[in-house]
């Protein structure tokens, strides 16, 4: 223990004054000062490393998840819809990089929390603005790994949508991120690798604490990542422990993420539907003649934003055959609506590519059984390489754009 600073020093008491208690000296105030090698440069860069590749691929293909559900108006109609498993890999990837990059956040944050206490807070001009974005840096990453986080256990206990702010929150990420790497490369060079000039070379045996924690960190990354990563890397699915959806749990073997009754499907809405194809030759139909109509039959994943996905049989009318049926012209897109009366999730439109693919359907049996309630009763649309919310269930409006 490190003895306490002399205290300043005291005149001898006043004789004629009745004495009071000495008090006990205090330590002087100044800031903690830290030693050891885990809150060094060396770690904090090979952290750093870890952390920046998961950042990476989890704003790519959180780019690539946002623009599938958002396109702009001149990328809806080439948004491909092969290959049929890339949405299932890109946000496999996208919940995977996001969840190690909350453990790796945070063993990053406890390597150079002590830099919290340099002295002289503020060196000047540059300093003030080096801080400013590592503060912007450190706020807009935590809320945005644990607003994920929160997301994928549905639960949103804040007034803003998600959406918006997740995806907003993701350039501030990046920008202040490039902007930290910018500020840092000399020491990111420097500490690069054990044998960079900048790292301090140790006689070996005298280095085990840095090693330790790297293996700390990666077993701790390697736990959340398989015993959550089966909820869409279905090899993998008997280790999914932690992950708030099993792939297999649900009806017909698939999970659900929003029930008919949370639709307000009514058993009244179900009975007296009618499927209504609006184009330049409109026309409806029963259950029982969209029943007649030549089937196809697809192996396709539903791959879910919130990470889930699995692969399921389906069968039903390809959405091309009931287009060309309606005299749409090739190239032309579609808007599809629900019976759903709210929701975001009533009305979806797709591209050109994606209503031309034979593997697009309106699906009317999952796994060879007629669908259930639960999974979009009457008819729900099936599409490959696509995020699960396009996937419409309840589907009882075709639109040709
Ligand atoms: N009409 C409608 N369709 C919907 C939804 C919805 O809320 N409303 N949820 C979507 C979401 S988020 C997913 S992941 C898939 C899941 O399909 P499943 O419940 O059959 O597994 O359905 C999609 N289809
Ligand atoms: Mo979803």
């Amino acid at each position: 223990m490190r003895s306490p600073a002399p205290g300043p020093r005291r005149r001898p008491a006043v004789p004629s004054l009745p004495s009071l208690p000495s008090l006990p000296s205090l330590p002087a105030l100044r800031p903690p000062s830290f030693t050891g090698r885990l809150h060094d440069a060396r770690t904090a860069t090979s952290v750093g490393r870890w952390l920046g590749a998961a950042f990476a691929v989890c704003f790519v293909t959180g780019l690539i998840s946002h623009y599938l559900q958002h396109p702009p108006g001149w990328a809806a109609d080439s948004l491909p819809s092969r290959p049929v498993w890339g949405y299932r890999l890109s946000q496999g990837l996208h919940i995977a990089t996001g969840l190690a990059a909350i453990v790796l956040l945070l063993v990053k944050l406890w390597t150079v929390y002590p830099r919290l206490f340099v002295w002289p807070p503020v060196r000047g001009l540059r300093h003030a603005l080096e801080r400013l974005s590592v503060a912007v840096l450190v706020a807009s990453a935590v809320l945005q790994v644990f607003t994920g986080l929160l997301n994928i256990a549905e639960w949103y206990p804040w007034p803003f949508g998600f959406i918006q702010t997740h995806f907003a929150l993701a350039w501030v990420v990046a920008g202040s991120l490039l902007l930290h790497i910018a500020v840092k490369a000399p020491e990111i060079k420097a500490h690069w690798s054990r044998r960079s000039p900048g790292t301090l070379q140790l006689p070996a045996g005298e280095g085990p604490d840095r090693r330790s924690l790297m293996l700390g960190v990666g077993a701790a990354v390697g736990a959340v990542t398989l015993t959550t990563v089966g909820q869409s890397f279905t090899p993998l699915g008997r280790l999914d422990l932690l992950a708030p959806r099993h792939p297999d749990h649900g009806p017909q073997g698939l999970p659900v993420n929003r029930t008919a009754a949370a639709a307000g499907i009514t058993e009244r809405a179900v009975r007296d539907w009618r499927l209504e194809v609006r184009g330049p030759v409109p026309y409806s139909l029963t259950l029982a003649q969209l029943r007649a109509l030549p089937r196809a039959s697809v192996w396709l994943p539903i791959a879910c934003v919130e990470g889930w996905s699995m692969e399921a049989r389906w069968s039903g009318v390809r959405i091309g055959d009931l287009l060309a049926r309606a005299g749409a012209r090739p190239g032309a897109g579609l808007r599809v609506t629900s019976l759903e009366t709210a929701g975001s999730y009533r009305v979806m439109e797709m591209g050109r590519d994606y209503a031309e693919d034979p593997l697009t359907l309106l699906a009317l049996e999952l796994n060879g059984r007629t669908l259930t309630a639960d999974h979009g009763y009457p008819a729900r649309i099936i599409a490959p390489n696509r995020p699960g919310v396009l996937q419409t269930k309840w589907v009882t409006l075709l639109e040709v754009l």
